[in-house]
This record gives structure tokens, sequence and C-alpha cells, in this order.
């Protein structure tokens, strides 16, 4: 590995819907900039940097006010980068991080006070060497009060993740709805079995999220929409909206995140579902303190 991967569009539109005052992009990364934050030695892709400055241009650009910025994986558990984002916000971004499940509650408190509020669990072989239940679910049980854990895995592993889900002690949001596939429609069995999953507790949230990962019949992505929009009027205090910026991976088609943000209204039609999807639910999660 060792070209550095642009995965981002270079000019995004903008977008026709206007996110209401207050809306969070609640899933976007940093990278880098590498020369002051490296990426881990076991990053599974490399890419160019996207610090602070792109992030929060873009988020001007879409109409955005704040942003919830998950550690990507290429910086591995050094949250350095994703930390100096949030230090450079002026309090419009918290964050989700990554650790090492042997973090001790000092340094857990010095991610509270840098403005993490939760950690997240990545089950995707091709981003992580290995993810240890056991210890995850052991760190799970000491977080600072109010966080939550952010799961990432994808929807052929669910069943067998269900008992290692419903161990967690404390709110899960499950990024890109455990990744179904929407070509099999909202009744589908892949979100069936997710809507199973949100049925079994009432504080796993969910991320209706990246139709450019989701919806090989590419934008404007109507299959996302189609399986989509029932989920989140069904579950409206449930779903938290973000870009996915600078969608980590993405080299063949880069989606332009203008078209994504023009996907909230065909998922969520009423202003009344958009401010609990883009402020609301989000502000619950990250800004309670
Ligand atoms: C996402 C998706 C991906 C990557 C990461 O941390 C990451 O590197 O999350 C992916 O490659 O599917 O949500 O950012």
């Amino acid at each position: 590995m060792s070209e550095r991967i642009t995965s981002w569009h270079s000019a995004p539109s903008k977008p026709r819907f206007t996110p209401p005052p207050g809306a969070v992009d609640a899933h976007c990364h940093v990278f880098g900039p590498m020369a002051q934050f490296p990426f881990s030695p076991k990053a599974k892709y490399l890419p160019e940097d996207a610090g602070p400055d792109m992030l929060f241009a873009l988020r001007d650009h879409l109409g955005f006010s704040k942003n919830v910025i998950v550690q990507a994986s290429c910086h591995g558990t050094d949250n350095s980068a994703t930390l100096d984002a949030i230090a450079k916000s002026n309090g419009k971004a918290r964050g989700v991080a990554v650790v090492d499940p042997d973090i001790d509650e000092a340094e857990l408190a010095l991610l509270h006070d840098g403005g993490m509020r939760g950690i997240r669990f990545n089950f995707l072989k091709r981003l992580v060497d290995n993810a240890p239940k056991d210890k995850f679910l052991e760190v799970a049980s000491r977080l600072p009060a109010g966080w939550h854990v952010v799961i990432y895995f994808e929807a052929d592993i669910l069943e067998e993740l269900r008992p290692f889900l419903d161990a967690i002690p404390v709110p899960l949001v499950i990024d890109h709805m455990g990744r179904p596939d929407v070509s099999q429609g909202p009744d589908g069995p892949e979100m069936k079995a997710f809507r199973a999953l949100l049925e079994s507790r009432p504080d796993i949230h969910f991320k209706p999220t990246c139709p450019d990962r989701l919806d090989a019949s590419g934008d404007p992505w109507d299959r996302f929409a189609e399986a989509v929009a029932p989920l989140v009027a069904d579950y409206p205090d449930r779903c938290i909206w973000g870009t996915d910026w600078p969608h980590p991976n993405q080299q063949n088609v880069l989606p332009d995140d203008g078209h994504l943000v023009d996907m909230i209204p065909r998922i969520a039609p009423s202003e009344e579902l958009q401010r609990k999807l883009l402020v609301d639910n989000p502000d619950r999660l990250y800004w309670a303190d």
C-alpha cells in the first residue's frame, strides 16, 4: 500500500434541500494532515489529507451547523487528528473515538474533555485486523456517563453478532444500518433482520446513510430511498444522518455530497422528521452536556 487515495468529490454541488437550523452531519471523518498526524501502520488504506479546514468548509457549503467526527480506521487508536479537529471547531464538533480496549479511566476522561461521546467497534475485516468481542464488552462497561457505542458491521454477520450486541450495557448507534442489501426493498430479509434488532432494544439508533455504498444502482440511489424511507418513518427518534465525507476508501465513483444531502427529504419527507433526524436526535446523543 503506497499510493495515497483521494476519496472525495472535488466540487460537490450545492444541495437543493436546505437543512434546518442546527443540523448535524453526524457521520464524517478527518484524514491527517499526515505530516502532523501520521496514519496507523495497520491502516488498510492510505488517504490524501482531508483535515478540519476542508471538513468545516464542506459543512458550511452544505448548510449544516455541526459535525460528529468519527475516528477513521486509518488512524487506528490514536485519536489525535480527530481531537484536533474537534478542538478547532469552536464547539461545533463532537466525536466518536476508537480505543485500545485496555484504555484506562483517566484516558477516557481526557477523551471526554476533548469532545468524544462514544467509541466505535468496527467489524469490517477489510478495515481492521481483529475485533475482540470480550474486550469490547469490558471497555463498554466502564465508559464515561452518557457515552454510547457505535458499531460498524455488514448484514451477513448480524445474527452472529446478536448476543454481543444484546450484552452491550450502553446505547448503540449502528453505522449505515448494518449495510443491508437495499435492492431487496423495504421488506427484504436483510431489512427485516435489522428491524428485528431495533425491536429488541429501545436504545438502538441507526444511521440511514451511505447510499453510495449501499445502492449499486448509483446516483440518485432510488433503491436506497425506497428501502430506507419506511425505516426512518417507523423509528423517527432513533436515527441520525451524516455525509460520510471524505468517504474512506471510495475510489471509483466519488459521491457528490450535495446529492447525498438531497437524499434527506426523500427518506425524511416532513419537517418534523427532518428536525428529529438532523437536530434533536444527534443533539441528544452528542450535546447533552
Ligand atoms: C465509513 C465507512 C468505511 C470506512 C471507515 O473507519 C473507516 O475507515 O469507517 C468503509 O470503508 O466502508 O463509514 O466511513
